[in-house]
């Protein structure tokens, strides 16, 4: 047998942080040598939201070029751009047409980020959640390392193969693989620096509330000087939720 497939990707929506480095990307490098790994840049998902056009490629090959900087070793994974692959879409299709509209309507990432954009919601936002299925299942994908915020993603794309096989495949010949996420307990959740109650995030506007992976140390000093201490009744019930989430 050959070995599991690992598929993830990250948003060209801003610069990599602390966050992405510790719930995500650290954890790739640490697995790559055991799996076959697929490594993406989401630029697909990442027009979303309101976005600068005339910046969006050169985002794109920062985060690529991030993930070699990072330790992502070419001898066992493969990097790519989501866009440079139409299957992506055109999957995305597939499981629009199977996929219950409510299912998508109770996304927290669709609420919170719905919430932000008042009434500039496009249909993509919404189905941003298919579109990461589709990521995922279009390379028969074992296992997917996240950071927490995505469990819900998963648990989504884990239903839409689950209603797909059972809609179309043969008794005991699933045509989608089900896919499990991979969540480790240090670093799934790390919080933003200005609001202890928010996940530290690229499009948060404000650049103080993160420590960037290309900050230097003076900009780190002053971004933690800054830092807001939360309440430890806030902090505790944070860390019961990350340690809710599987751990592997
Ligand atoms: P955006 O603010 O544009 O939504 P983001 O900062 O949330 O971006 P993503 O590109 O959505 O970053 O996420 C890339 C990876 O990093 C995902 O696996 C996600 O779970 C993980 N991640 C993002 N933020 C954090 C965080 N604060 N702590 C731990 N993991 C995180
Ligand atoms: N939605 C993810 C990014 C993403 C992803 C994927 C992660 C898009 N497609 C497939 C894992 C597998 C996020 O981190 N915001």
């Amino acid at each position: 047998m050959g070995r599991q497939r690992i598929f993830s990707g990250v948003q060209p929506t801003g610069n990599l942080h602390l966050g992405n480095y510790l719930g995500a990307i650290r954890n790739w490098v640490e697995i790559q040598s055991q799996f076959d790994n697929f490594f993406c840049v989401v630029d697909l998902h990442a027009i979303t939201v309101p976005h600068k056009p005339e910046t969006l490629a050169n985002d794109t090959h920062a985060i690529a070029a991030l993930y070699l900087a990072c330790g992502i070793d070419l001898n066992c994974s493969t990097i790519f751009i989501q866009s440079h692959v139409c299957a992506h879409s055109e999957l995305t299709w597939l499981l629009n047409c199977i996929t219950p509209l409510n299912w998508l309507q109770d996304m927290i990432q669709f609420k919170e980020k719905a919430l932000k954009q008042g009434e500039n919601v496009g249909v993509g936002l919404l189905d941003y959640p298919v579109l990461m299925a589709s990521d995922i299942l279009l390379y028969q994908t074992d296992k997917v390392p996240v950071g927490e915020d995505q469990k819900q993603h998963l648990e989504l794309t884990r239903d839409i193969v689950n209603r797909f096989n059972h809609q179309f495949a043969k008794p005991n010949q699933p045509v989608l693989k089900l896919p499990e996420p991979l969540i480790r307990k240090e670093g799934a959740r790390v919080m933003s620096l200005t609001d202890g109650t928010k996940k530290m995030s690229k499009s948060d506007p404000s650049e103080l509330s993160r420590i960037n992976l290309l900050d230097s140390p003076d900009e780190i000093a002053k971004r933690l000087s800054a830092a807001k201490l939360i309440p430890f009744a806030v902090w505790s019930l944070t860390i019961q939720n990350v340690q809710k989430v599987t751990i592997y």
